[in-house]
């Protein structure tokens, strides 16, 4: 049976005091039709309460960019979602599971914008625009029950976001596009990849973000961090658990999870 008919405002509330409360909610298109450009409303606007709560926007993740993550959630397209400086992890540091409701952790490339981007751009183009490349590691967490949901329900879920950490910035020019990457729990391999799964090369993430970016009507400002997503499937976070990312040539992130 179909429930009530929810304004985009009333869903973008939803999403928000649902990761706020980490609480699991029903999946949106469970009960109404959600187009994905509502969706990215919805994701706007539930961004704009943590930005009135005095959270600053410090980037953009680009998400379900290769083939692992999509067949992980069995959605197949590029979606991206905002950044904000609430979401950060510093490197090393310890997070609490009480702030998730099911969470997740991928390895990914992170981009340090230095000049504004947007548009439709070549990779040189884009690559011009960055100041840095460095490690990094995504939390991502559904507040879907059962980590399910439509295209439409992520993006308006901020695709998923939840938190990221990132490393120590390595030159610009530091070539990215086939590094391999590993992805350890409690000093194990977990996951094994290369950064070539990220759309054939990360540059390519960054030139979906670009775009993106000018579709919603937002560039991509200096200072902000682009996750041009993962290399590899997530894997669930756990009490106590030692999470650790390593690039090739570019380093390591990690946390670890309180017991
Ligand atoms: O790659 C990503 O960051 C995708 C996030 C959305 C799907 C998911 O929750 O895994
Ligand atoms: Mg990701």
């Amino acid at each position: 049976m179909m429930g009530e008919i929810r304004s985009l405002v009333e869903l973008a509330a939803c999403a928000d005091d649902a990761a706020r409360q980490a609480r699991a909610i029903a999946q949106f298109s469970h009960t109404q039709g959600l187009s994905v450009g509502d969706a990215y409303r919805v994701q706007a606007l539930s961004v704009e309460r943590r930005l009135a709560r005095g959270e600053r926007r410090v980037g953009m993740k680009m998400g379900l960019t290769s083939k692992a993550k999509m067949v992980q959630v069995g959605v197949d397209q590029v979606i991206w979602g905002r950044l904000t400086d609430g979401m950060a992890v510093a490197d090393g540091s310890e997070v609490s599971l009480s702030g998730y409701v099911h969470p997740r952790v991928e390895p990914e490339i992170a981009y340090l914008i230095g000049e504004p981007l947007a548009g439709s751009v070549s990779a040189v183009q884009a690559l011009d625009a960055v100041a840095g490349v460095a490690p990094a590691a995504e939390i991502i967490d559904s507040r879907f029950e059962n980590f399910r949901f439509s295209l439409a329900d992520v993006v308006a879920d901020n695709s998923s976001c939840s938190g990221f950490v990132v490393g120590g910035w390595s030159d610009p020019s530091t070539p990215v596009d086939n590094l391999g990457i590993v992805l350890e729990a409690d000093g194990r391999a977990v996951e094994i990849g290369s950064s070539a799964a990220i759309l054939g090369d990360p540059a390519r993430s960054l030139v979906a973000a670009a775009r993106m970016a000018e579709q919603a009507g937002e560039r991509l400002e200096p200072g902000w961090v682009v996750l041009a997503g993962a290399a590899t499937a997530a894997m669930p976070l756990r009490a106590g658990v030692s999470v650790r990312v390593i690039v090739e040539r570019l380093g390591t992130v990690a946390f670890t999870v309180t017991p």
